[in-house]
C-alpha cells in the first residue's frame, strides 16, 4: 500500500528528503491499487519497489526495537507508573527484512567503495511502457546577495523591506529557491544578555496584481507562499517552482521585516540586512549510475534496474541525497522521482582524521552547517550533519571526537551515536557535548575547549568513553 501511495504521488519540486515522493493523489493511488488487482481503472500509473531499504536497515534497527521496548519504555513504566510491562516479544516482527518500500537506501558505502542495490518497476497497465531511469543529485545553479539597511522608527513594532522577482529578473529552475535574510548578532542582542534587541523575520508571497493600482504590493494583493518567523537574527524560507508559480501574476515578492524585540531603544539605528537567494536544481549524479538505463516492459511485466554509488576516496563521509527520475510514455505527469540516500563511511584509526576536509557533492555540502538561535523556543536549535566513521582496529579504547567551526557568537552541539543508531552513552553524560541552561539566560558550554564565549569555536567529546559533567574544561557566560 504504501508504494502505492508513492508511486503515485504528485512530486512538489523541493528536495526528496523534505518531500519524499510528493503529495499524495488518492485518484492516482486508487487508479494503481485496481490495475494492480486485475481490475480497470481510469489512469495508467506504474509502481517502483524495493527491498533495499528494509533489507540494510532491519539489521540495525533489530536491536534498537529490543533495547526500546524491553529495556526503555520497561524502564520508564517501571520507573513512572509502577508498572511492569513485559512485551510478548522484543524481537522485529517476523519477515521485517524482506519488506519492500518505495524508497532506495544504499546503505554504508565506504569511501572509495561501491554498493549497488536494486528496484523494480511493475506495468500493470495494458500498454508496453518505455521507461528511462536518470540518477540525479540537487545541486545550486546560482547565488544572489542582497543587501538593505533598516532602522526602527520610535514606537514603530518592525520596519518592512522587499524585492519583487518578476519572469524577466526570476532564474528559472525547476526545483527551488531558498531565501536567508540575516543581520549581525551584534544588533541582535548588542549588550549580550540574552534579551533580544531586533530580531528579522522572511517572507516569501505572490503579487497577483496591483488591483488599486498604488504601485505596491498590498496584504489583499498577494499570496502567502512561506515565511520564516523564528526569533533570532536569521531565517530562511522556501518556494518550489518559482517559475511556474509565478505563472502570470506580477511577480514573486521576498519581504523581510526588522522587528522590534524587549531589550530595543525607542530609535533602532539602521541594521544592515542581507538575503541570500539560492536556486537549487537537478543534476547528474557523477557518483550514481544505474543498469540498464531503459526498458520496455510488456502489459502486466516489470523490469529490474541496478543502481551503484561509488563515493570517491576523499567524500566527506556523511549522508547523500539522490533521486532517480524514471520518465514514462504512460502516467499523467510522464515520471517519477524515487529519492535515494546513502551513507558514505570513513575508517578511522590511531590519528586524526578531518572529516570534513574532502569532497562533498551537490546541494546541501556537506561540508558545513547553517542555523539559527531560536529564543522563543530552544536556544541550541539549529542545522545538523551526520558523518559516518569505523575503527580501523579491533582494540581501540575510544574515539575523541572535535569539532572546530569558524564564526564567533555560534556554537555547536555534537552527539555519538553506535552503528545502531543509539546513542554511543547511556545519557548525555556520555559521548556527547551540550549546553547546561542555568536559568536567567545563563549556561554552560560542556566540554568547550576554550577559555572565553567569544573564542569558544571547539568542543570535544569521547563517544563511548564515561565522563561526568565539570571534568572536561568548559566555560561559563
Ligand atoms: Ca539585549
Ligand atoms: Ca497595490
Amino acid at each position: 500500500m504504501k508504494t502505492i501511495l508513492q508511486s503515485s504521488a504528485v512530486p512538489l519540486r523541493y528536495d526528496v528528503a523534505s518531500q519524499g515522493f510528493g503529495r499524495v493523489d488518492a485518484f492516482r493511488a486508487l487508479s494503481l491499487a485496481r490495475l494492480l488487482a486485475g481490475r480497470t481503472a481510469a489512469r495508467y500509473e506504474l509502481v517502483v519497489q524495493s527491498n533495499s531499504l528494509w533489507g540494510a536497515y532491519a539489521s540495525k534497527y533489530g536491536s534498537l526495537w529490543q533495547w526500546q521496548w524491553c529495556d526503555n519504555i520497561r524502564a520508564y513504566m517501571l520507573r513512572w507508573a509502577g508498572t511492569d510491562l513485559q512485551p510478548p516479544s522484543c524481537s522485529l516482527p517476523a519477515g521485517v527484512s524482506s519488506r519492500v518500500d518505495g524508497v532506495l537506501f544504499f546503505g554504508d558505502v565506504p569511501q572509495g567503495g561501491s554498493r549497488s542495490i536494486t528496484f523494480t518497476v511493475r506495468n500493470p497497465t495494458n500498454k508496453t511502457v518505455s521507461v528511462v531511469a536518470f540518477p540525479r543529485q540537487l545541486v545550486v545553479t546560482r547565488t544572489q546577495t542582497l543587501t538593505r539597511s533598516l532602522s526602527l522608527a520610535p514606537g514603530a513594532p518592525y520596519n518592512r523591506t522587499y524585492w519583487v522577482f518578476t519572469s524577466s529578473n526570476l532564474t528559472a529552475t525547476a526545483r527551488f529557491m531558498d531565501v536567508v535574510a540575516t543581520i549581525p548578532y551584534s544588533r541582535f542582542d548588542a549588550d549580550n544578555d540574552y534579551v533580544v534587541d531586533v530580531r528579522v523575520r522572511v517572507w516569501i508571497h505572490i503579487w497577483r496584481a496591483d488591483a488599486n493600482g498604488n504601485g505596491r504590493p498590498d496584504p489583499d494583493e498577494m499570496m502567502l507562499v512561506n515565511y520564516g518567523y523564528n526569533w533570532a537574527n536569521w531565517n530562511l524560507a522556501t518556494m518550489s517552482a518559482p517559475t511556474i508559480k509565478l505563472g502570470s501574476y506580477r511577480c514573486i515578492v521576498v519581504s523581510v521585516d526588522l522587528v522590534r524585540g524587549p531589550d530595543a531603544p525607542s530609535y533602532v539605528p539602521p541594521v544592515p540586512v542581507t538575503v541570500t537567494v539560492t536556486y537549487v536544481d537537478t543534476a547528474g549524479d557523477p557518483w550514481v549510475s544505474v543498469s540498464p538505463s531503459s526498458a520496455n516492459i510488456p502489459p502486466g511485466g516489470s523490469a529490474t534496474f541496478t543502481l551503484t554509488v561509488r563515493p570517491p576516496a576523499n567524500a566527506v563521509p556523511t549522508t547523500y541525497i539522490g533521486e532517480v527520475v524514471v520518465t514514462n510514455n504512460v502516467t499523467v505527469t510522464g515520471f517519477m522521482q524515487v529519492p535515494y540516500s546513502f551513507n558514505a563511511y570513513a575508517t578511522v584509526g590511531t590519528s586524526f582524521v578531518n572529516l570534513t576536509a574532502g569532497v562533498s557533492r551537490g546541494w546541501p555540502d556537506a561540508r558545513s552547517i547553517r542555523g539559527a538561535t531560536h529564543w522563543a523556543w530552544r536556544f541550541e536549535s539549529g542545522d545538523w550533519r551526520l558523518f559516518h566513521i569505523a575503527p580501523g582496529a579491533s582494540n581501540g579504547l575510544a574515539f575523541e571526537v572535535q569539532d572546530g567551526w569558524m564564526l564567533s557568537d555560534t556554537s555547536s552541539i555534537g552527539f555519538a551515536a553506535g552503528p545502531d543508531g543509539q546513542f554511543a552513552g547511556a545519557y548525555l553524560g556520555q559521548g556527547a557535548s551540550w549546553f547546561d541552561y542555568r536559568g536567567s539566560g545563563v549556561f554552560t558550554w560542556v566540554n568547550t575547549g576554550a577559555g572565553s564565549i567569544n573564542n569558544a569555536r571547539r568542543v570535544v567529546w569521547f563517544p563511548s568513553v564515561d565522563y561526568r559533567d565539570w571534568l572536561y574544561p568548559q566555560c561559563e557566560a
